[in-house]
């Protein structure tokens, strides 16, 4: 499996900004070079996400667990600093960087690494730090956040989102949710071409939970198939969110794995290219065992 390409790789006309403005040297990462469908796996160095807030918080806990995740099939590691669980109040940008700065530094070379952030000033510390996209659940709204991923030759990943964390749960209403997220989707990812981001460094997400109820969460699901024909690679996080707890009778995020290993092999089956997940390990045993079956079916 090759993640990373050396600037002569780059596919003619995939845009993007010109080599003259591009890093020498910089690593960069393809969409297109991974191993599709894979895993990303999620490493939260906060104290109050909702599912693993304060396991991961010193760095040396947070790195061994990355490379647990890297062992147990992760083809890239998502670092964030900051929770995005409805509610969770927002964390300044020193303080975020000085939650995930020494974990990427200590990752670099593991896996590509994404940094999960909606702040372009931490975006460019962690990408001069080693990692390679950037994971933004607010599809690049900060304003410096599209021509910084152009400017370091970086990836992108566009998630849909309405609102913040402390208000997203009040702007639960569409008339046609997948619609909505479709359209949002599509622009902000011409946006970052525009910006000169390559067009296979850029994936988009319909970010289930987010400003979503379970109605809006089972849609973009079962309907995954319209995000996807946007043609770029697409995203999906169903990991232990409320919405499987919803459907599992009030299960707790500790036993949503089966749910979230569902959703997931669901939307691959649909063509996620990427799946977010907190259990890597069976989330892959799960991915290997539909692998084989598909392989069958369509050599
Ligand atoms: N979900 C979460 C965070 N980042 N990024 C993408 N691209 N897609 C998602 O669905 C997504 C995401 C929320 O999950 P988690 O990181 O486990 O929780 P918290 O935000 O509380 O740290």
């Amino acid at each position: 499996m090759q993640h990373l390409e050396t600037e002569n790789a780059l596919r003619p006309g995939s845009g993007g900004a010109s080599s003259r403005t591009r890093r020498r040297g910089a690593r960069r990462f393809s969409f297109s070079a991974l191993d599709a469908p894979a895993i990303l796996g999620v490493l939260n160095v906060t104290p109050d996400s909702f599912s693993d807030g304060g396991r991961f918080l010193a760095p040396a806990a947070a790195v061994t667990h990355a490379r647990e995740m890297a062992r147990g099939g992760a083809a890239v590691i998502d670092v964030g600093g900051e929770s995005t669980r409805p509610g969770a109040r927002p964390v300044g940008r020193r303080e975020e960087v000085r939650r995930v700065l020494p974990v990427i530094e200590r990752l670099a070379g593991l896996r590509p690494l994404a940094i999960d952030t909606t702040k372009a000033a931490v975006a460019e510390r962690a990408l001069a730090a080693g990692a390679a996209l950037v994971n933004d659940v607010s599809g690049g709204a900060d304003p410096g956040m599209l021509p910084l991923v152009a400017e370091r030759d970086a990836a992108i990943i566009l998630m849909h989102r309405r609102g913040s964390p402390r208000t997203m749960q009040r702007h639960a209403r569409y008339r046609d949710v997948v619609e909505h997220v479709k359209r949002f989707l599509a622009e902000r990812a011409e946006a970052a071409l525009r910006a000169g981001v390559r067009g296979d460094a850029i994936a988009v997400d319909p970010g289930l939970g987010f400003a979503k109820n379970l109605g809006h969460n089972l849609a973009l699901l079962a309907r995954l198939d319209e995000i996807t024909a946007l043609g770029f690679p697409v995203v999906v996080g169903a990991s232990r969110k409320g919405f499987l707890g919803l459907l599992l009778g009030g299960a707790p995020p500790e036993e949503r794995t089966e749910g979230t290993i569902a959703a997931s092999l669901l939307a691959i089956a649909a063509g996620a290219a990427l799946v977010r997940v907190h259990d890597v390990a069976p989330m892959a045993r799960a991915l290997r065992v539909a692998r084989a079956i598909w392989r069958v079916r369509r050599p």
